[in-house]
């Protein structure tokens, strides 16, 4: 079996009212509300620290499966060390869910016990 290391999305927000309401004459009068369409529910990736993986891997990730250049990849990861978690970056769920299974495939393979998890952001 799979575990995700994914929060699961919250349900969606309430569907817009169409409330009866009686007018004078007792019918039932429907009031139409449209809701715009709100954008995605985006969700962040966030890199946990622990004792053990080296920094230089921890660089290496951000730079691979983050994009960051290798200063941006340092400064994160300090971050990461001396806040005991830092944001890696900020994607659509599905892509947000890929970074999180590479940074733990890779960490498994190199048999470090490095963290990370996906959530959504406020
Ligand atoms: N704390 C680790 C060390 O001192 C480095 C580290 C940084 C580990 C960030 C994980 O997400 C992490 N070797």
């Amino acid at each position: 079996m799979i575990f995700m290391a994914t929060k699961p999305p919250s349900p969606p927000t309430a569907l817009p009212v169409t409330r009866p309401a009686q007018d004078d004459g007792g019918s039932v009068v429907l009031e139409r509300r449209t809701r715009k369409t709100q954008p995605p529910q985006m969700y962040q990736v966030v890199m946990l620290n622990d004792d053990y993986t080296p920094m230089e891997f921890v660089i290496v990730v951000l730079q691979e499966f983050f994009s960051k250049d290798r200063e941006t990849a340092t400064q994160i990861m300090l971050k990461i060390h001396l806040d005991g978690k830092g944001v890696c970056g900020v994607y659509s769920r599905d892509v947000a869910a890929t970074k999180v299974e590479q940074v733990l495939d890779a960490a498994v393979k190199a048999g470090h016990p490095l963290q990370c998890v996906s959530e959504p952001v406020e």
